[in-house]
């Protein structure tokens, strides 16, 4: 078994208060605190020119300012989020755009069955198109009734919290319509395809690249 395997597999889990337990997935340590993680730099962005990239299973493909966005019905939602390196964080607050009231804007083809959610800096992740269309997946532009700030992923980031957070990708820059399902960047070094929490579908394999589990010596706010 591989060294951080191991070192997942063993880490000492606090008690938690029983009222709570069952919003707690098993593996599951809760925090008060907002770890930061991502992959390379917090990306800087002209407004002016960010745009959404909508392509694939769509009867035309189009591109989406800011300000189109922010015409579609604002939704707010609160929710559990929990992170495949153990943290998970209660009753966080976002605001956004439902990911179905875009899709009813759009024209996507009956045939477009998973997403692929592109990002920057050059991250991807997949999920369902039936996963995107639940109540509580969020284009998120607010988080607590604040702008969200860059390292959260401003202006724009998915938010899913039915399943694992390295799903809700932050700097979301495109959303592409698949009839095939194809693997993200975590999704591809062993991450678990379908990743949801309560299954505690964390990895596909052992013997694969896995998360790193020192999230709490990371930026945090
Ligand atoms: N663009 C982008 N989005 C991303 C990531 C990333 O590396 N790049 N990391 C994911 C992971 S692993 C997690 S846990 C959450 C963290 O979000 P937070 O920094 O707001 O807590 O963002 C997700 N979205
Ligand atoms: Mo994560």
């Amino acid at each position: 078994m591989h060294d951080k395997v191991k070192r997942i597999k063993n880490v000492k889990l606090p008690p938690v208060p029983t009222e709570l337990a069952h919003r707690l997935p098993p593996g599951q340590v809760l925090t008060e605190r907002f770890p930061i993680l991502h992959e390379g730099d917090v990306p800087e962005y002209d407004m002016d020119t960010w745009s959404l990239r909508i392509f694939g299973e769509v009867n035309k493909a189009t591109e989406i300012t800011y300000a189109e966005l922010m015409k579609l019905p604002k939704t707010q939602i609160k929710a559990d989020i929990h992170c495949v390196t153990r943290w998970s964080k209660f009753d966080t607050q976002w605001e956004g755009i439902a990911v179905l009231d875009l899709l009813q804007a759009l024209d996507i083809k009956s045939t477009a069955e998973f997403a692929m959610i592109h990002a920057d800096q050059d991250y991807e992740t997949n999920l369902p198109v039936r996963t995107l269309l639940a109540d509580d997946a969020l284009l998120a532009y607010c988080y607590q009734g604040e702008p969200l700030t860059p390292k959260h992923g401003w202006p724009l980031r998915l938010v899913v919290p039915s399943l694992y957070f390295w799903k809700s990708a932050k700097w979301i820059r495109g959303i592409e319509f698949m009839k095939e399902d194809r693997h993200g960047y975590w999704e591809r070094l062993g991450f678990h395809n379908e990743a949801e929490p309560f299954a505690e579908q964390r990895f596909s394999g052992e013997d694969l690249n896995i998360p790193d589990d020192e999230w709490h010596h990371k930026d945090f706010d």
